[in-house]
């Protein structure tokens, strides 16, 4: 068949609003009607080239919920007219990772993901001269139409709209999950958010869900700070304002450090900060955001012997089949809100919009309806 697609041509490019093939599901695989798709950070930091993993030509977008049209040999978990939502952390249910209570990161079609083809080392979309195009995260959902494999897909109740719980499908979920997941943070903790962004502003719900005592917020950008205040955040520091170290500051804010520290902005320099701005003794600091290629962490190993810990969480340690349909209920049942952040609706014609609102730092997510 034929869809329309925006396709990263090459690094540092806008998208190009194009006309694709598409190959069927073969064994396997599903064929998806996108309705929706959110843009994600990850999609701008691969398009601009930083991404170790980012092949062109593809078809990005990773954040997206839509109806299944089509199933290929073998499929038994979904049919024609489900809804869903497609997961670039796949649940197999059988490879050691998903065995294994300590991950949710699947590894059973990593190797062929992270390649841009499907698990038999294909790709469905080509360009109409027949150019190969490589798949993104396993989704690819800035298409109309895309193949998934069965196992990276949640399914999801029909009565929840597209172009809210789309968000889910990253954004979301990752940022509920860092706290409810990876930190399992308690009752009464302290809290620092690096980065109010679409990530951010979710792990500021997750630590309110989890009653979290203080939660801090911190952005070099003024303008976020309405936003964060409507999804928990108690107190503001916007690092261009702080006179001296601003290490020290977030400990004298936190009266010795925060029980957890969250960085959403992919930023090496701040991940350092985050961590050190986390209590002695017990402090967590837990990084979220992606680095460019070469980028590499560092502090001194006394604040680790000191009892803080550094750890990292991937789609907020969600296990997509299983734990995204429940957050879809919490939307549904009013438990999490999705709709102040969903600032831009665009159409898929407007899709290179939606990134300059992003670098912009004008908007939280845009998402774009087909
Ligand atoms: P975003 O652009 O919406 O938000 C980033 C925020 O960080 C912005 O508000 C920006 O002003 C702020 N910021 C930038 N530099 C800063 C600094 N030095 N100090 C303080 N604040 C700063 O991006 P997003 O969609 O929220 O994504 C955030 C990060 O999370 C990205 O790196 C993205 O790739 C990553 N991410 C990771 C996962 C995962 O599973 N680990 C999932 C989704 C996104
Ligand atoms: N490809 C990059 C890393 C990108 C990355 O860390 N991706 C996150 C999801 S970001 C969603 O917005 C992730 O799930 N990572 C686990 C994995 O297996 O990719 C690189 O540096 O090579
Ligand atoms: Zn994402």
């Amino acid at each position: 068949m034929r869809t329309r697609a925006a396709v990263a041509i090459e690094a540092g490019k806008p998208l190009e609003i194009m006309e694709v093939n598409l190959e069927g599901p073969k064994a396997g695989e599903v064929l998806v009607e996108i309705k929706a798709t959110g843009l994600c950070h990850t999609d701008a930091f691969t398009l601009s080239g930083a991404d170790p993993e980012g092949m062109f030509p593809a078809i990005l977008g990773h954040e997206g919920a839509g109806v299944v049209l089509e199933v290929g040999a073998g499929v038994t978990s979904l049919k024609p007219g489900d809804h869903v939502i497609p997961l670039y952390t796949p649940e197999c249910r059988t490879c050691d990772y998903c065995l294994n209570p300590k991950t949710n990161l699947c590894q059973s079609i990593r190797e062929t993901q992270g390649a841009g083809v499907m698990p038999d080392g294909t790709s469905r979309f080509s360009m109409l001269d027949g150019t190969p195009i490589l798949h993104y995260m396993g989704c690819s959902t800035f298409a109309n139409h895309t193949v998934l494999p069965e196992i990276a897909l949640a399914k999801v109740r029909k009565d929840a709209p597209f172009d809210k719980i789309c968000y889910i499908g990253c954004g979301v979920t990752t940022g509920i999950g860092a706290v409810i997941n990876t930190a399992k943070v308690e009752i009464g903790s302290k809290a620092i958010v690096f980065g109010l962004g679409g990530i951010g502003l979710n792990v500021l719900q997750g630590l309110r869900m989890a009653g979290a005592d203080q939660i801090i917020g911190v952005d070099l950008n003024d303008s976020k700070v309405e936003m964060a205040k409507r999804f928990g955040m108690t107190d503001f520091v916007n690092p261009a304002n702080v006179t001296g170290d601003l290490v020290a500051h977030l400990v004298e804010l936190t009266g010795g450090g925060a029980d957890y520290t969250f960085d959403a902005t992919g930023n090496v320099g701040v991940m350092r900060t985050a961590l050190e701005a986390s209590h002695k003794g017990w402090g967590e600091s837990i990084i979220i955001g992606v680095a460019p290629a070469g980028a590499e962490i560092s502090t001194r190993p006394f604040q680790l012997v000191t009892g803080r810990s550094w750890r990292g969480t991937a789609f907020g340690g969600a296990r997509g089949r299983t734990d995204v349909p429940k957050i879809v209920d919490w939307y549904m049942d009013g438990k999490i809100e999705i709709d102040p952040m969903i600032t831009h609706v665009l159409s898929l014609d407007d899709i290179n919009k939606g990134f300059d609102l992003m670098h912009a730092g004008e908007s939280i997510r845009a998402v774009v309806e087909f």
